[in-house]
């Protein structure tokens, strides 16, 4: 594509101002002439090759299009006789540098916003800039459109006409068509007509569509007062702002183009989502807010850079007022939809603009993500996620997973509600569970090689952290195996109970015989175990069954501060209760002396309590223990009961889910 610019003309109208130089050099902003804009905006569209027309002061012209040192290939044609003639006369002088191309057709005298440009060449054919927001000029162009197409383009024509101005984007076909007319006009003597004129001859041969400029600036400057209204105009539209919002570790070609695109229409305000905020609806940031944001701020087409704390924009809309929010077009449905719909309702408040750009879909971007992905999921990554996440939210939660899918399940429930997206943190690797899903009893049966067997399957196809369950952590010898294992497997907790002997469920209470450890024993239990671990984020547990065992408040916290003085990095209070009144008491008192240990809870059994409550009273993890287990299972037995009911499937068909929801259910590329 070349671009032509037709700068003949003497611009009397402009009095002192194009004495000495032509009018394409009037100033329009500071350290810009009309024409340094021009050929700016051609060469950010990717335009190198522009032909320029000169005639009148065309020493001057070429000079200074010459000194601005762009890296443009200028073809300056001279117009003899640009006092007598029209600019249909320089076209036809310069027709042999552009024949066989794609035309972007300016007035040497128009100023236009980035908008308009980007508008008018982003789809491919042949447009015309026209407004419809514009009242009718007296003297300039106007178009007459007709089945969609420019029909008519002229000073003259008001009836059905709409305001027009003289920038054209014209493919290779009509442009071939047009200056065939123009030629002709020429040879035939018609020099001192609009080269317009010749388009309409020939107009029906053409598919010039009007690209429509509404409200943005797109103008000619015939006179001193035009070069004023424009140069305020041009100050707002350059002065607007754009807001984006970003979540990504990664910023590869697609945000850059977007981002670009973005900063075209104003100065680029870039809102960077916090680490809550993204742990809250995708996963954990691999690159905390921190390096994200001073990414952005590294980018010279960003003009500031500030923190979005929530998936909604409300907040940074309302505080900072942007003229355009920008965003892919591919928020228009799923969960982020209501998010959308919110940005629209919050920018018809003040008159502000959503502006969608198309969303690139290249494999390369989702194999960024992919990886990031898989980079969640090492080991290191993975075992210091618990302690961030800890320190982000203050409270966290986990659900049982004891298999691939049920990890699965774990690591891609999310809710949606109103533009916030709800999952959970992390995963519990129960004794019960992973007992249960081997048909066996929760007895410290299940062996360590087996049970890390179910952390491999796991792991294999997750990234959350995971806190495993010891159940009594065994002989202290063996323990502290246990605990460098884990830690190299990528655990980022282990939680031991202090209990010995044979282990039972604590569910059971004091039904069955079980028997809670020594304060002392215990405690060295935990001493070997810290002493034993390599890293600094693997943590140890201890779970306190005194409740359980009805051993009383007192003793759970005697055990409890003396677990935490023997090294533990957090203390599970266990009770059976459907009332959390112990849980609470024990939350409340603990917290008086201790204010940072964490506190964990399995509220299996004291199960109205709210996640918001027990942040609020202090606990900060919550374990949804066994829910997944207790779900599936009886599911599982009435669709097997179903069969032997019917003697055939058909009727157990609808408890099912389909057979091509289950074999997409898992994603190949896991
Ligand atoms: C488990 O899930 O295995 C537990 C929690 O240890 S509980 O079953 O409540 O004891
Ligand atoms: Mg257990």
């Amino acid at each position: 594509m070349k671009a032509l610019i037709l700068n003949s003309g003497m611009g009397t109208r402009m009095g002192v101002l194009t004495s000495e130089q032509p009018k394409c050099m009037t100033e329009i902003s500071v350290g810009n002439t009309i024409l340094s804009r021009q050929l700016s905006a051609m060469l950010e569209i990717g335009v190198t090759d522009v032909v320029i027309t000169t005639g009148y002061h065309d020493e001057v012209l070429r000079n200074y299009a010459e000194s601005l040192g762009l890296p443009l290939k200028l073809t300056f044609v001279k117009n003899p006789e640009f006092a007598e003639t029209n600019y249909i006369y320089s076209i036809y002088l310069a027709r042999k540098y552009l024949k066989n191309d794609d035309i972007i057709l300016m007035h040497g005298d128009l100023v236009f916003e980035n908008g308009v440009i980007d508008g008018i060449t982003a789809a491919s054919g042949s447009r015309m800039a026209v407004s419809s927001s514009m009242p009718l000029p007296k003297k300039d162009f106007k178009a007459v459109i007709e089945d969609g197409k420019i029909a008519t383009v002229s000073v003259n024509v008001f009836e059905n006409a709409v305001a027009a101005q003289p920038l054209y984007k014209l493919d290779k076909k009509d442009w071939a068509v047009w200056l065939e007319s123009i030629e002709r006009f020429c040879e035939k003597g018609k020099t001192t007509v609009y080269a317009e004129e010749a388009l309409n001859a020939v107009s029906r041969q053409c598919d010039i569509e009007p690209y429509d400029t509404r409200e943005m600036l797109c103008a000619e400057i015939d006179t001193p007062e035009d070069l004023k209204s424009v140069a305020e105009r041009l100050h707002q539209a350059e002065n607007r702002k754009v807001y984006m919002s970003f979540s990504s570790d990664v910023i590869h070609s697609g945000h850059i183009a977007i981002m670009k695109k973005a900063a075209r229409l104003g100065k680029l305000i870039i809102g960077v989502l916090t680490d809550e905020a993204i742990a809250a609806y995708k996963r954990f940031p691999l690159v905390p807010f921190t390096e994200r944001k001073s990414l952005f701020e590294n980018l010279s087409f960003v003009h500031k850079v500030v923190e979005q704390t929530e998936l909604s924009y409300k907040t940074n809309l309302q505080a900072f007022k942007p003229d355009y929010v920008v965003h892919g077009d591919d928020w228009c449905n799923g969960f982020q939809k209501p998010v959308r719909e919110e940005v629209i309702e919050v920018l018809r408040t003040y008159g502000g603009q959503l502006v969608e750009f198309p969303y690139s879909q290249r494999e390369l971007f989702k194999e960024i993500e992919s990886q990031t992905r898989a980079e969640l999921s090492l080991p290191d990554m993975r075992r210091s996620r618990l302690k961030k996440l800890l320190g982000l939210k203050g409270t966290v939660t986990a659900i049982e997973a004891h298999s691939g899918i049920t990890g699965l399940i774990a690591e891609k429930t999310v809710v949606y509600d109103n533009g916030k997206a709800r999952q959970f943190d992390a995963m519990w690797l129960s004794s019960l569970c992973d007992s249960t899903a081997k048909g066996k009893p929760d007895i410290e049966l299940v062996d360590m090689t087996s049970r890390f067997r179910t952390i491999d399957d796991i792991m294999e196809v997750t990234t959350k952290p995971i806190i495993f369950d010891g159940d009594t952590g065994g002989l202290t010898e063996h323990f502290v195996y246990t605990v460098r294992s884990l830690e190299r497997m990528g655990v980022s907790m282990i939680i031991i109970e202090d209990k010995t002997g044979l282990k039972k469920n604590s569910l059971f209470g004091n039904e069955v015989a079980q028997t809670q450890d020594d304060v002392e024993h215990f405690c060295d239990k935990i001493k070997a175990g810290k002493k034993a671990q390599k890293t600094h984020d693997f943590m140890i547990c201890a779970r306190i069954e005194s409740l359980i065992l009805d051993r009383g408040m007192e003793d759970a916290l005697t055990r409890a501060f003396a677990y935490v003085g023997a090294g533990a990095d957090a203390v599970m209070i266990h009770s059976r209760k459907k009332s959390p009144d112990e849980i609470f008491e024990f939350v409340d008192k603990f917290r008086s002396r201790d204010k940072t240990t964490p506190i964990v809870v399995v509220p299996t059994s004291f199960n109205t309590v709210t996640e918001e409550e027990f942040k609020a009273r202090g606990v900060n993890v919550v374990i949804y223990a066994n829910q997944l287990t207790r779900a599936g299972f009886p599911a599982m037995q009435n669709a097997a009961k179903c069969i032997l009911e019917h003697h055939r499937a058909k009727e157990c068909d609808d408890m099912c889910m389909s057979i091509k929801e289950i074999i997409t259910l898992i994603p190949e590329d896991n």
